[in-house]
């Protein structure tokens, strides 16, 4: 397929009663040029005929000069008026075919997009590109169908990637400094991506347009850490580099968020101190900004629907953490057991980016759209591993993430390697929070993996379990009760020992490479 000649990576539309006072359209428009942007679209919904071709006339001669293309919104008498390079339409404005004859073939039409039926029906009609949203809500425009999501662009692409013409296309709706780097990134399907973002408020009404546009170029040309994937993995290779993640653990002293539930508090924050990591607990918003911008931070979110608002809580918490590119690990507890915790799992995953998704056989199923016997947060159903491996790498693909599905064996799955861990204690199922201090432990191990998130997953893992085994086994555990301290103590040990050189306890790791 051709790739497209115009470059949408960045494409201003603007609308002039966002412009900020003391300024003009026509000064924002020159500063986002500056800062970057590869095309702009002339949105003036409210605008008189003369007013809208005179301020046409003197945006176009601004995009002339930078080489970029100029699109019109909706009025193809103003597009041909100033000779503009192209327009753009949404559903309820004039056809595509129409809008074709009367500017011929070689301008620029685009259309609004929101689902696959619409885009059949525009790649049909000859649609140059589509803007596909809204992505979010916005205060920008009354968008009448609900927000796409992430999961909406990827159906749009994934149709798209069918196609055997190329049809560019941008998401549009709430793309901004926040949210940009996920919309563009998370939402690549196999075999196709955005061509680019479409921005109204997040450069129109900012102070400075042109530090807004080359932060948002940036988000959508440079891939984040997260998009890459280490290949040819294999066991001893990634063994090898456990201690050193586990003794950069003691001596980086991360600091773990955990907002985690109130069961698992006390034992998590036991359990990051056991392994030299600093935890705080805190559901407190207005902190977060401060608290992910510490140096070696990073966060859990332990899924606890007890508290009110709780996924604006966790939004805000990610958005604070993953857009500083600071590790997140998100434990999707009881996902699949209540209608609540199944919503708040969609919204979540359409917004935001996780290095890590750790949770038990029923929850990585509920997470992944697929059906699992769930009662309660606990995993019932017996399916055979290489079910269980296909689900967490789908998953692992999908969402850009490293899937940890615990249970007797846990698996570890980037999307291209999967791991199988047999090490563990059934003590380990035997005591609350068992699984939940496993994610704080996550954190840090991602955070002193510094971006390899599979080794940190093996690091983490590895040691967690073999302390169980190592504490089950003390003379003075005789069941749940003493096995609980004994734990924090072999934690400690084994963390401690990495640091001393001392790295034999990994002998009893039972790793094995599935895929
Ligand atoms: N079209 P902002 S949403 C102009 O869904 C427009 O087609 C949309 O503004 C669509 O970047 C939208 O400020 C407004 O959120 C986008």
């Amino acid at each position: 397929m051709v790739p497209p000649k115009v470059d949408y990576s960045l494409y201003l539309v603007t609308d002039s009663g966002l412009v900020p006072p003391g300024t003009t359209l026509e000064a924002q428009v020159q500063k986002a040029i500056d800062g970057g942007v590869t095309l702009v679209q002339l949105r003036e919904k409210t605008a008189e005929t003369a007013d809208f071709i005179a301020i046409a006339k003197s945006i176009h001669e601004m995009t002339k000069k930078a080489g970029i293309p100029l699109l019109i919104n909706d009025r193809l008498d103003v597009a041909l008026a100033i000779d503009a390079e192209g327009v753009h339409i949404g559903q309820e404005d004039i056809d595509v075919a129409t809008a074709r004859k009367l500017l011929g073939p070689d301008k620029i039409i685009g259309l609004s997009v929101n689902y696959v039926s619409e885009v059949t029906k525009a790649v049909e009609d000859g649609a140059d590109y589509l803007g596909v949203g809204a992505i979010y809500d916005t205060s920008t425009k009354a968008v009448k169908k609900p927000p796409i999501g992430i999961a909406g662009i990827r159906k749009v692409l994934s149709y798209l990637s069918s196609l055997p013409r190329y049809v560019p296309a941008v998401a549009i709706g709430s793309v901004n400094l926040t949210t940009a780097r996920n919309v563009v990134h998370l939402s690549v399907v196999p075999g196709r991506r955005l061509d680019g973002i479409a921005v109204v408020s997040a450069i129109i009404a900012a102070e400075d347009p042109a530090a807004a546009a080359e932060q948002l170029l940036h988000m959508v040309k440079d891939a984040p850490y997260w998009m890459s994937i280490v290949p040819n993995r294999s066991v001893s290779a990634v063994v090898a580099n456990v201690p050193a993640v586990l003794s950069r653990v003691r001596s980086m002293s991360p600091l773990v968020h955990n907002i985690i539930n109130r069961v698992a508090t006390n034992f998590a924050a036991n359990v990051d101190l056991a392994i030299g990591a600093s935890p705080i607990m805190s559901e407190n918003i207005p902190e977060f900004d401060d608290l992910s911008s510490i140096p070696n931070c990073g966060l859990l979110i332990n899924m606890n629907s007890a508290t009110d608002d709780w996924i604006n809580l966790y939004q805000a918490a990610v958005n604070a953490y993953s857009g500083k590119l600071r590790p997140t690990v998100y434990d999707p507890v009881g996902a699949g057991a209540t209608e609540l915790r199944k919503v708040g799992v969609k919204a979540m995953l359409n917004r935001a980016h996780f290095d890590i998704i750790k949770g038990n056989e029923g929850e990585i199923f509920s997470v992944a759209g697929e059906i699992s016997q769930m009662r309660g947060v606990d995993s019932l159903s017996n399916t055979p591993i290489e079910k269980r491996a296909d689900v967490a790498e789908a998953l692992a693909s999908k969402e850009k993430t490293i899937v940890v599905m615990t249970g007797p064996e846990d698996l570890i799955s980037d999307g291209v390697t999967t791991f199988v861990l047999r090490n563990g204690h059934r003590y380990l199922a035997d005591i609350t929070a068992s699984g939940c201090v496993l994610g704080s432990i996550l954190v840090a191990t991602a955070i002193a993996a510094l971006e390899d998130r599979f080794l940190a997953c093996v690091a983490g893992l590895t040691v967690y379990n073999i302390a169980a085994e190592r504490a089950a086994a003390q003379p003075s555990v005789r069941g749940p009760g003493t096995f609980t301290p004994a734990l924090l103590d072999e934690l400690y040990l084994l963390t401690n020992a990495c640091v001393n050189g001392d790295s034999s306890w990994l002998d009893a790791a039972k790793i094995e490479k599935l895929r």
